[in-house]
């Protein structure tokens, strides 16, 4: 194998891993079940609500706001542009769609192509960035910018990608000085696979916490797409970590259930001869699973199908799927020693968040205790005749947790030779449930207290299992505040729909090396739907 790290040494992040000598076995029984889940996406025609100014302000993300515009969006066609001249359209939300327009040659006969560049941005600060001065280390075809060269107007022009943006910028490279370009009729159609029409309108009376839970819904719903996608600008596909977040807002609100077996059974379908699951799939042109794999995202093979198996009771699917889940747990088990600590390997590292700069191995035992205790329900289920065996391996990995793993002075759990402490061990620990109820809340107070503000961690993945894990500690108001300091704060910043990638310290945080290339609705920002619908409805 062949992995491409920014940081291989300790912390096992990875960038690129190529596995060319990987057996997959594709259980084609399993992947026809899939097919026949996959949803008629619902599509609604959106025009521009306005046409946008795009400003500095260093208050929003990246650097840039919108503003609305002195020109009127109606008066469309009569802002014609020749040379070097551009006009942003916006569409008063974001969408995840396609987009056709209207474009006619207005003065003398058309005596040159015309040469448009469109841009379709998130949020405003990929309408000023030049595609050019990206230097990160992911594709920089995921920019959203195309170049047409149309030698006949009138026409239409029609898109043929989909994109995933609110501000669409027309710049007209050059017409000729004989006649300029004018734009009529633009029209974005959304796609989803869920509604918002389907949903009642949550009554939330705190206003910040409504507003937190809508722009999360909205994330949910345009990461829905054929298989709920990451994000729809990147990387368009299905990742197992960002599948099981997703999957429990989707219970808590759209509850398409069909989406999520669809996804399920994707995974259950694609695992290697020794059954890895892959940390994501491809569904186009074929069903494909990447050759990636963390060691986290698929141990979440189990927890995801205990998660649809508690909320829908479906026999069926627990039957098909659980020999993958349980083949996927042999596998990593044998990564437990004889101690009961669990043995990372960077082959297959955990992922836990983005940022390199903590220790992940506390946090990687605590992931896999988390997950055999899910699993052991569904062995239970099953009556698999190993019940027993399973429950004797977590308790041992709970025993070196406890023993090994947890400072009962500093209340803290700590990595183990360096002493290491860390906000991400703490977490994952109490939401693995490792220690009693009130030694998880001693341990989330002591991390309160000295830990907080946080510092270091890059995504709203971290930031969920923080807010979870300060709810299943009991301390609610704390789990609040966090919610309202992180999401509110991208929502202060500018959110239509939640990011990513965040740092409240370093705003100019990308893992990508340009925050061009982060995505703007990503999945796993969308989990505050699920947080206040569990935690606090009612
Ligand atoms: C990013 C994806 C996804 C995440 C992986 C680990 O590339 O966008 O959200 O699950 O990283």
């Amino acid at each position: 194998m062949d992995c491409f790290s920014i940081n291989g040494g300790k912390n096992m992040a990875f960038t690129f891993q190529i596995n060319n000598d990987v057996v997959w076995n594709h259980d084609e029984k399993l992947l026809a079940k899939a097919e026949r889940n996959t949803p008629k996406l619902i599509q609604t025609t959106i025009q521009p609500a306005a046409i946008a100014e795009i400003i500095a302000d260093e208050k929003s993300v990246n650097g840039f706001k919108s503003v609305v515009s002195e020109k009127n969006i109606a008066q469309l066609p009569d802002y014609t542009l020749g040379r070097d001249e551009k006009i942003a359209l916006d569409l008063g939300d974001h969408y995840v769609g396609k987009f056709t327009i209207d474009i006619d040659s207005v003065g003398s006969p058309m005596d040159a192509p015309l040469y448009l560049r469109l841009k379709f941005a998130e949020v405003p600060a990929e309408i000023v960035a030049e595609a050019a001065d990206y230097d990160g280390w992911l594709s920089r075809s995921w920019i959203q910018e195309e170049f047409v060269h149309l030698d006949v107007l009138p026409t239409t022009l029609e898109m043929p990608r989909r994109y995933s943006c609110r501000y669409i910028e027309l710049s007209v490279i050059d017409t000729s000085p004989k006649w300029k370009a004018s734009f009529s009729n633009p029209i974005f159609m959304a796609e989803s696979s869920v509604s918002m029409e389907q949903l009642p309108k949550p009554v939330i009376e705190d206003k910040e916490l409504e507003a937190i839970y809508t722009i999360s819904v909205k994330t949910l719903q345009d990461c829905m797409q054929t298989v709920f996608e990451d994000g729809p600008k990147r990387d368009r596909r299905l990742w197992i970590g960002d599948l099981r977040l997703q999957a429990l807002a989707n219970y808590a609100t759209f509850d398409d259930l069909a989406l999520t077996k669809r996804c399920m059974y994707l995974f259950g379908g694609m695992t290697t001869e020794e059954g890895k699951i892959p940390a994501n799939v491809f569904t186009e042109p074929n069903l494909t699973p990447d050759d990636t794999f963390l060691f986290d995202y698929s141990l979440f093979f189990a927890t995801i199908l205990f998660d649809y198996v508690q909320h829908t009771q479906d026999e069926t699917v627990l039957q098909d799927l659980y020999p993958a889940a349980k083949k996927g747990m042999d596998l990593a088990l044998r990564q437990v020693d004889e101690a009961g600590r669990l043995v990372l390997t960077e082959d297959w590292p955990v992922f836990i968040d983005w940022s390199n700069d903590f220790d992940k191995a506390t946090a990687g035992q605590a992931v896999i205790i988390y997950a055999m205790k899910r699993f052991i329900q569904l062995a239970e289920k099953m009556q698999d005749s190993q019940v027993k065996h399973y429950q004797a391996l977590c308790q041992q990995l709970e025993e070196f947790a406890r023993t090994t793993l947890y400072d009962a002075e500093k209340k803290q759990f700590v990595i183990e030779g360096s002493g290491e402490v860390n906000v991400a061990s703490q977490v994952w620990m109490v939401l693995a449930e490792v220690m009693d109820a009130k030694t998880n809340q001693e341990i989330m107070e002591t991390t309160i207290k000295e830990q907080f503000p946080i510092t270091g961690f890059g995504t709203p993945y971290m930031y969920h299992h923080v807010v979870e894990a300060l709810f299943v500690a009991g301390l609610p108001e704390a789990a609040v505040q966090l919610m309202k300091d992180y999401w509110g704060k991208m929502i202060s910043m500018g959110a239509d729909t939640f990011w990513e990638a965040f740092k409240p310290e370093d705003l100019d945080f990308s893992p990508y090396g340009s925050p061009i290339i982060s995505s703007y609705c990503h999945a796993w920002s969308c989990t505050p739907a699920y947080l206040i619908k569990k935690y606090l409805a009612g």
